[in-house]
């Protein structure tokens, strides 16, 4: 049977830790599917086309990796897709409390899905797509925190060359 894990997020927008996230997981399962919320209560910078779009340039070359979205539950988009798996990324004690109840939730409404952590990678551990955008509302560099197509939709979304 085929490993197919599912990388859900907001992806608000994709970051460089996000990718380094998708990037590992890619070598351990046979497909990962990069799943954006499309969640109506929030109000998300990039629409769920534009972050799907971003998203799916920064991992073209990714060749087992598809990106799509959902909305409602994790746990039964994942079925849909037929996958066995779902993949996190912790960077601090503070994601593990809320990861840990995330799983734990998860597993209740189905046990057969597995949830896998993975820790960031240290350059990352305090990246956010929240200081992202906060550091590019105030025309800061981000160069070094996403990748530079998220980088350039950035400057459009908040006009500044
Ligand atoms: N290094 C490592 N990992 C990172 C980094 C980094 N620098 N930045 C982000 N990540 C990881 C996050 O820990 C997360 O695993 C993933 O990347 C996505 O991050 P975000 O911030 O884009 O996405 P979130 O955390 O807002 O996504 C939350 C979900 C969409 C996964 C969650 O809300 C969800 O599953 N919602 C659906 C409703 C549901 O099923 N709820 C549970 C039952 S009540």
């Amino acid at each position: 049977m085929a490993s197919i894990a599912v990388c859900p997020g907001s992806f608000d927008p994709v970051t460089l830790g996000h990718l380094d996230i998708i990037t590992r997981g890619a070598k351990v399962f046979d497909k990962v599917i990069v799943a954006v919320l499309n969640n109506r209560n929030k109000q998300p910078l990039f629409t769920v086309e534009e972050r799907m779009e971003l998203l799916r340039e920064t991992t073209k070359d990714l060749k087992n990796v598809e990106v799509d979205h959902f909305n409602g539950l994790l746990i039964d988009y994942v079925k849909k897709q037929n996958a066995n798996a779902i993949i996190k990324g912790l960077r601090a004690v503070s994601d593990f409390e809320y990861e840990l109840q995330m799983a734990a939730i998860n597993r209740k409404l189905d046990e057969e899905v597995e949830t896998f952590f993975m820790m960031t990678n240290n350059k990352y551990s305090y990246l956010s797509s929240s200081i992202v955008k906060e550091v590019a509302k105030y025309q800061a560099p981000v160069g070094d925190l996403v990748p530079e197509v998220v980088e350039e939709a950035l400057r459009k979304k908040y006009a500044f060359s």
